[in-house]
Order: C-alpha cells, then sequence, then structure tokens
C-alpha cells in the first residue's frame, strides 16, 4: 500500500540532530514534519526557523512545515525564502484574517499549499480553500504537544473529507497529525489517506532503530 511516512522533528534528540536526519534518512522516512509555534497561537514553543533551514541543509527529502503562529502572513516570507520546491507550509486558517491570500504567497513562491485543521474544526468552514490547497493536515489531537491521546471523533471528519475529495474530483491529499500508531495506519491507509506524521506514539524514543520501526510500518498487512 502506498502512504508517505513523516518523521515529527520536535520529538528527534537535540542532542545529535545531524545524527538523527541521517538515520531517519537512511531508515527510509519520505519527509520531515518541522512544527514551528509561537506560544500565543498555541501554549508552547517547538522548532524555530533556524532548526528548519539547517534540517532543509542537511537533507534532500522535501520539509513539510506546520505553522501554528498567529497571522502567519505577517513572517510567512522567512519560511518561503528557506524552503525549496517541493517543500508544503501548512497555515491554520483560523489564526489568519485572510488564509487564502497567505495561501496564494505559498503558491506563487512555487511551494505546496496546505492547511492545518484542528480536532474543533469542521469540514464546511474550510471548503473553499480546499480548492486550492494540495494538502490538508488533519490534526488528530489539539496542536501544541506531542504524546497526547488520540481525539477518536476525528476519524468521521476524515471519512468526510475523503469523500469529499472523491465526489467533488477535489485536487488535496490528507495527512494525519498526531497520535499516529500502527492501528490508525492499517485503518485510514486503505481508505486512501496520504500520509501519516510519526512522533512519539510510534517512531521517537522507543530504543530501536528509525529503520526497523519504518520497515515494520511498510510491512502492516492490510
Ligand atoms: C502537535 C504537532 C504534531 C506532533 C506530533 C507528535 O502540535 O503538530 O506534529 O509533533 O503529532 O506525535 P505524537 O505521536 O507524539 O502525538
Ligand atoms: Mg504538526
Amino acid at each position: 500500500m502506498d502512504f508517505k511516512l513523516t518523521a515529527s522533528m520536535m520529538c528527534a534528540n537535540y542532542g545529535n540532530l545531524e545524527k538523527e536526519v541521517r538515520e531517519l534518512e537512511a531508515g527510509g522516512i519520505d519527509a520531515f514534519h518541522i512544527d514551528i509555534m509561537d506560544g500565543r497561537y498555541v501554549p508552547n514553543y517547538a522548532m524555530s526557523l533556524n532548526d528548519m533551514k539547517y534540517i532543509s541543509s542537511a537533507t534532500t527529502k522535501p520539509l513539510d512545515v506546520h505553522l501554528m503562529v498567529e497571522h502567519p502572513n505577517n513572517n510567512i516570507h522567512l519560511f518561503i525564502n528557506s524552503l525549496k520546491k517541493g517543500d508544503t507550509i501548512y497555515i491554520h486558517p483560523e489564526a489568519e484574517y485572510h488564509p487564502s491570500t497567505t495561501l496564494q504567497k505559498v503558491i506563487d513562491a512555487g511551494l505546496v499549499p496546505g492547511i492545518a485543521i484542528n480536532p474543533g474544526t469542521s469540514v464546511e468552514t474550510i471548503m473553499e480553500m480546499l480548492r486550492i490547497v494540495k494538502r490538508v493536515l488533519v490534526m488528530s489531537v489539539n496542536p501544541g504537544n506531542a504524546g497526547q491521546m488520540y481525539l477518536p471523533y476525528v476519524g468521521k471528519k476524515i471519512d468526510k473529507l475523503l469523500a469529499l475529495k472523491q465526489e467533488m474530483g477535489m485536487d488535496f491529499e490528507l495527512i494525519w497529525d498526531g497520535a499516529c500508531s500502527a492501528e490508525r495506519i492499517r485503518e485510514y491507509a486503505p481508505k486512501g489517506m496520504y500520509g501519516f506524521v510519526l512522533g512519539t506514539t510510534l517512531l521517537f524514543g522507543k530504543d530501536k532503530p528509525y529503520g526497523e520501526t519504518i520497515q515494520k510500518i511498510r510491512q502492516l498487512e492490510f
């Protein structure tokens, strides 16, 4: 079954980021997920612009940058100017007065435009943006922290988005973010989920080589 696996780098060992990137890449990860927080939109700080730049310079794999910041439009150029073609920027639409203006900047820069939707955000409120984005990051935990519990009501929204994509012939892909387990992958990959962000639930802090975990996920039986 074809699906992408992305590493949530806020969960990585910062004592040796270079080694982490190398091991994840050698282990077969498809992309690096970079969580940027401002302490206002979410009550936490995670990775910085400089962390993102470093990881971008250390890998040829794509970066998926998840902006959990208020009014990303004010500083989006800092991210756009530091990323490469094929990298994705996700904004949270409710953090912006005019989210489609911000997304247009991402599109104009030749990057992949995405929105991240919180567990409490309904499909109806993002309907029009589904026509311009290429990726929808579905949060299955509230944004701000790794290591939280899966909120099962998000499953219904994923089903709704997958059905909508099919019925309307829309062009976006869905990516799972938050408490991603093997069970969730087994359930949602066959339904058409494009990718999964791996954090502490499945990949990090397990005392197991990353390659071993990634391989096991790819060998899951569906
Ligand atoms: C949460 C963030 C996520 C987490 C990831 C961690 O605000 O956007 O990307 O880093 O979900 O995974 P886990 O398995 O620890 O929940
Ligand atoms: Mg994230």
